[in-house]
């Protein structure tokens, strides 16, 4: 057995069986073993960016790793953006990299880099192998790497010779390590914090935050007065009609510190401390009031779901019920606006979709606008990278089999990462993707103010995608995918229930 193949055996017997793949010279080993060694969906990405993306939408569904199959240093490179982005949300992705021949690198070919280097930069655990007698228990240990502490970055770096080599060893699959409990005097502690009575904001984190996750803080928050918000990036959260609400802290500073303001005790569960995403001139950049003292109930690795329970108990905290939603009505206005569009997709979201969320500025109130739309996992760009929406929906259209995926898309975003709609198409992937076309990076023009810049001509200009217009329809068509522009909010509406029942995947271009 050749190293690749035995690779692909270790991997499918540790439960990884998808692969988003750019392959090179270096991994035509490990594509042939494809042939050989039945069982994994192996997908074509036509950019690196995409394939790490997909990855981290695969990972956030699935709960388990993908694996991406990357060229060398410079294919890990086109991906680091979105291992960004995965590595943030705490998804478990497994990063495959071929890489030059063990006798061959030192000869310095073109093609050669420091990929251990910018590896380690990205992954909780890096390896490179060094003979194709270990490498069947390098991939074992690496998917174990990648289903630790939730989810984390792994990269297996393997070169050519260790592929193509005879001898392999298949290896044994590795127990996944449990997350940690919060230790008993921690749930007390937080417990007499709360008891107090004095001002308290929890801020929920962690992957995923599951309806019952809320259901518990709930009971926590209506026990003791305090105020419930999830963080400002969340991987994935269950939400929708029949599940408790849960608003997530604003993306704007003055909104966050209302939000926190009166508060005296921060509590973090599951998630690391409130902060600005960048550095204004006269504003805080730690969102909470210089009184307020920081509690750590759980951190970010450990169980979250198992220390809100017990901290519920631990206060006597009863049940509330979940609020009883009323379906949403369509609006009866038809101008392109963000309440219209905000209710419009309220009302005709697909029962059970995947939501994908890279809406930027059109869509700053679509996660509270859509607290009420069907239920659904709502998925968010994590690391504030942008390009991760079309790929995240790629990927999570593959863990997700029956499921609707609809992304929402702004459209400066989406160029970084088009690529996508080609492998949306070749796969047939239902994904319904809502490409806000305001033609510029909008949410730029607003931080030129924040950050006390001056704007003249040739600045705004950094800011206009509108010379030349982007043909949003053309590309998609170009690459396979259903498309249609929507110019009025009722012709929206209407192309949206369309497109939601299309088999494959559909862009709207949505003229805001
Ligand atoms: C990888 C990366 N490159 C650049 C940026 C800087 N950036 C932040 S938002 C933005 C433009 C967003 O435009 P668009 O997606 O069209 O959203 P809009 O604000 O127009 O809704 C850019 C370039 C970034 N966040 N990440």
């Amino acid at each position: 057995m050749n190293g690749a193949e035995t690779l692909v055996r270790t991997l499918l017997a540790s439960g990884v069986n998808t692969c988003f793949a750019n392959p090179g010279t270096s991994e035509m080993h490990f594509v042939a073993a494809l042939d050989r060694v039945p069982g994994m969906h192996c997908v074509l990405c036509l950019f690196e960016g995409v394939a790490t993306g997909a990855a981290d939408g695969y990972g956030r569904i699935a709960e388990k790793p993908a694996i991406t199959l990357l060229h060398g240093g410079p294919g890990l490179g086109n991906g680091l953006a979105n291992l960004h982005n995965a590595r943030r949300a705490q998804t478990p992705v497994l990063n495959v990299v071929g890489d030059q021949a063990t006798h061959h690198r030192p000869l310095d070919p073109p093609l050669t880099a420091d990929t251990e280097g910018w590896a380690r930069g990205l992954s909780a655990w890096t390896r490179v192998v060094q003979s194709v007698s270990t490498i069947g228990a390098d991939a074992a240990a690496a998917v174990q790497a990648a289903r630790t502490a939730h989810g984390q970055i792994a990269t297996l770096i393997a070169p050519a010779d260790t592929c193509w080599d005879d001898g392999g060893i298949e290896g044994t699959p590795l127990p996944v390590p449990p997350a940690g409990q919060v230790a008993p005097h921690v749930i007390r502690q937080i417990a007499q914090v709360l008891r107090s009575g004095e001002p308290a904001v929890l801020i929920l984190g962690g992957s995923p935050i599951r309806a019952t996750i809320v259901a518990d803080a709930q009971r926590i928050a209506a026990a003791t007065g305090a105020k419930l918000t999830a963080a400002q990036f969340n991987a994935r959260v269950e939400r929708g009609r029949g599940r408790h609400p849960i608003p997530r802290l604003p993306y704007g500073i003055d909104q966050a510190m209302a939000v926190m303001a009166g508060a005296q005790h921060i509590v973090l569960i599951g998630t690391t401390p409130p902060v600005a995403p960048f550095a204004y001139p006269d504003k805080p950049g730690y969102l909470a009031p210089e009184a307020a003292t920081t509690h750590v109930l759980a951190r970010p690795e450990q169980d979250v779901a198992d220390a809100l329970a017990r901290l519920a108990d631990e206060l006597g905290a009863p049940d509330v019920p979940a609020p009883e939603h009323k379906r949403v009505d369509l609006p009866t206005k038809a101008e392109i606006t963000q309440e219209n569009i905000t209710q419009m997709l309220a009302a005709l979201l697909p029962e059970n979709a995947v939501v994908i969320d890279e809406s930027v500025s059109f869509g700053r109130n679509f996660f509270n606008g859509l607290s009420a739309a069907a239920p659904h996992d709502w998925l968010q760009i994590t690391g504030a990278a942008i390009g991760s929406g079309l790929p995240m929906a790629t990927g999570a259209a593959i863990a997700a089999p029956g499921r609707r995926v609809v992304a929402l898309q702004a459209d400066g975003s989406a160029m970084y990462t088009l690529q996508a709609l080609w492998t949306q198409a070749r796969e047939r992937l239902p994904i319904t993707t809502v490409l806000l076309s305001n033609r510029k990076y909008q949410i730029l023009l607003g931080e030129l103010t924040n950050v006390g810049a001056n704007a003249g001509r040739i600045a705004l200009d950094m800011m206009d995608l509108g010379n030349p217009d982007i043909a949003w329809t053309s590309l998609a068509q170009g690459m396979g995918v259903e498309a249609a522009r929507a110019t009025t909010a009722n012709e929206f509406a209407d192309l949206f229930v369309q497109a939601n029942k299309t088999r494959g995947p559909f862009l709207i271009e949505l003229m805001t």
